[in-house]
């Protein structure tokens, strides 16, 4: 049930504000119906239908592959963790319906190309090798990033954190698992591994994030409890895990500047921040192609809504309007 919705020039709306922040400074979670700031709304809104819209094209990269999977146990993987995906996108967009925005509007925004969705999904998967180095890198990153959310002020958001993590874990050890098998194997997977960390490993740095001094987002996040930790934080955490994991398979990174300073962190050298942009802004290798598949998902689908309501007013003891 969505609540309250407090703008600034509402009479009462600072000391809203202060009993609000101080829930929050209390470690409190602040729930559907509670009051909250409108620009808290917004963008919780923003961020969540982001998220789910990734993991809904998130499952495009990889479902490509499901009829190319090397073997029966491999398939079985690739076939549940892109059926997670799809569970992690309905999981999102019912914790956004919280706030009083409708999945229509939603998808909407996706399909007619106003919504933003991870610049990661945007890459294409060229080889079976890719499909091991999106689990460790892009559900490696992906995990980083949602442990400091499940910590978030807003409950149904942070829940939804909690189950998509435990999941995500799977994801990330079948990944490194592939990877490192690969690693040790005949010199054409070594070499296939190799160009598939060289080809994402940049993209998984950036999927994180603009640098902090470039994110307009982050203050307020983290002053309300949204994100705990900046860009740059998360993503100095995921290259202090990954970059001495993948050197330690013989692997190298795409990155001669990469050192490790006295203080025991992993040091990356300059991101690309342009590419990320043209990326962001729908012109990356495969934002065309995302956007065109899932709208003919959407078309294709037509008659399975159908379907449901028809059921659901089959079912209704009250005659449902048309
Ligand atoms: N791609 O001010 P900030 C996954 C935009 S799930 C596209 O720093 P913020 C699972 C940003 O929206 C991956 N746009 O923004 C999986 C903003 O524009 P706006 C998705 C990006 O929100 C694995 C502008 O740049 N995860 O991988 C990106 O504070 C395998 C300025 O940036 C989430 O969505 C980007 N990478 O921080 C599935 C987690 N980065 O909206 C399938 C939730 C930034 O003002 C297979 N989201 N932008 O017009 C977050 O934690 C945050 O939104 C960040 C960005 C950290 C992504």
């Amino acid at each position: 049930m969505p609540g309250k919705f407090g703008t600034p020039t509402d009479p009462d709306y600072a000391l809203r504000l202060a009993e609000f922040e101080a829930r929050i400074a209390r470690g409190e979670k602040i729930e559907p119906g509670d009051w909250m700031p409108e620009e808290y709304r917004r963008q919780l809104v923003r961020m969540i239908s982001q998220h789910a819209h990734s993991e809904v094209v998130g499952m495009l990269p990889e479902g490509a592959w499901i009829t190319r999977a090397p073997s029966l146990k491999r398939k079985m993987i690739l076939i549940a963790k892109v059926q997670d995906e799809a569970g992690h996108g309905q999981y999102l967009y019912h914790a956004a319906e919280t706030l009083g925005i409708s999945r229509e509007e939603m998808l909407e925004a996706l399909l007619s190309g106003r919504a933003k969705y991870s610049s990661i999904f945007n890459y294409p998967t060229l080889t079976w090798a890719d499909i091991g180095t999106i689990g460790w890198l892009v559900d490696g990153a992906a995990i980083k990033n949602q442990t400091m959310l499940a910590q978030c002020s807003y409950g149904p958001y942070s829940r939804a954190m909690v189950r998509i993590c435990a999941e995500e874990t799977f994801h990330h050890k079948q990944g490194k698992e592939m990877v490192i098998a690969y690693a040790k194997g005949t010199p054409k997977q070594r070499q296939m591994a190799q160009d598939a960390i060289n080809r994402w490993w940049w993209p998984a740095l950036m999927m994180l994030g603009p640098h902090d001094a470039d994110s307009p987002n982050s203050e307020v996040l983290i002053r309300w409890g949204v994100k705990t930790k900046s860009n740059d934080t998360v993503r100095q955490e995921f290259i202090n895990e990954h970059a001495p994991e993948i050197l330690a398979t013989g692997l190298s990174l795409p990155d001669p500047e990469l050192h490790q300073d006295p203080q025991g962190n992993w040091r990356h050298g300059p991101i690309n921040w342009e590419e990320f942009w043209s990326v962001v802004g729908g012109n990356g290798p495969m934002n065309k192609e995302r956007l065109e598949a899932r709208r003919r998902a959407h078309t294709e689908g037509a008659w399975v809504r159908e379907a449901l309501e028809a059921y659901a007013a089959k079912k209704s003891p009250i005659p449902m309007a048309v």
